[in-house]
């Protein structure tokens, strides 16, 4: 039986009340529901404050470059369909630098979790605008205030009829592992994007505001009607509203895969005799 102390102590680089320990210990109740032990899944990340995260969580974890979280995270799903998948990054890896990724993961729907730690700025960077910084809102490169429409992951991912998108709150840890843990026990691509408050360089998205906005979704709402689910992700303004805003059942990627019918490539003999022949070929 798994302990929460398995998880580890790590002492952080983060601001004091930066929304990403929320996040943090939300990770871990979810992987302590599941039973799931520091060996047995894979924490992936880009570059950001959110990237940080697998640094303080004991687990296998692997760092890519600036918004190429996903597609490290596919190939280690792919290559080893036994390990659960977590990926951890910010607003900007994964809409910005990593936007393509993201909606290439959705269309692909490897069975695996985004955790997009969404604090509506660059923070590792000292508060530039990112994709999802609010029109006219005022940072340090944006003195006039951003001119650009903010993009809204949670609308584009029910859009594309991504297999499992959910929206919660790095202030209510509660409501946030149990979307991680929905999340992880779903079959398929699954996105919770996690409101996070950066209290050092977002003054405006705090936890005061989304809290005075934030509203979960009614206990008879139906997360597989994809109007209503529109309609849902679309709001994001005096009402946000938490919780599993769409679901479709699909079969994953991997089941599309012949090579993997025989179970995981990284439990495979290797077949030397085909290696010297490709060897032979090619080198
Ligand atoms: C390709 C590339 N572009 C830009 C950078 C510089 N850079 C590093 S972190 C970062 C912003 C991180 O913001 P976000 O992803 O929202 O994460 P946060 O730090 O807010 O958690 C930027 C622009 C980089 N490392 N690589
Ligand atoms: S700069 Fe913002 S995102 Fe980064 S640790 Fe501080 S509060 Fe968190």
């Amino acid at each position: 039986m798994v302990k929460i102390e398995d998880y580890g102590e790590f002492t952080t680089s983060w601001c004091p009340g930066c929304g990403n320990f929320g996040i943090m210990q939300a990770v871990r109740q979810a992987l302590l529901a599941q039973d799931i032990a520091p060996h047995q899944f894979v924490y992936v990340s880009g570059i950001g404050q959110a990237a940080k995260a697998p640094h303080y969580l004991r687990s296998n974890m692997f760092n890519g470059l600036h918004g190429r979280a996903l597609p490290v995270a596919q190939a280690v799903r792919l290559s080893n369909t036994n390990l659960p998948v977590l990926v951890s990054s910010g607003d900007g890896c994964s809409y910005g630098e990593g936007g393509n990724h993201f909606l290439a993961a959705v269309r692909r729907n490897v069975n695996m979790t985004l955790l997009a730690h969404n604090n509506q700025i660059y923070g590792l960077t000292k508060g530039q605008a990112s994709p999802t910084t609010m029109t006219g809102q005022v940072t340090k490169t944006q003195p006039l205030g951003v001119a650009a429409t903010p993009f809204n992951p949670v609308a584009v991912a029910v859009a594309m009829k991504c297999s499992f998108v959910a929206r919660s709150f790095a202030g209510d840890t509660e409501h946030l592992a149990q979307m991680i843990e929905l999340a992880m026990r779903h079959e398929g691509f699954a996105l919770v994007d996690i409101l996070q408050p950066c209290v050092s360089f977002n003054k405006i998205n705090t936890y005061a505001w989304y809290k005075e906005r934030c509203v979960n979704l009614p206990d008879d709402y139906d997360p597989t009607d994809w109007s209503v689910a529109m309609q849902t992700a679309d709001k994001f303004g005096d009402e946000i509203p938490l919780g599993l805003i769409y679901k479709q059942d699909r079969p994953s990627y991997e089941t599309h895969i012949p090579q993997l019918a025989n179970g995981p490539l990284a439990q495979a003999a290797t077949d030397f005799d085909a290696l010297d022949r490709v060897l032979e070929k090619f080198v």
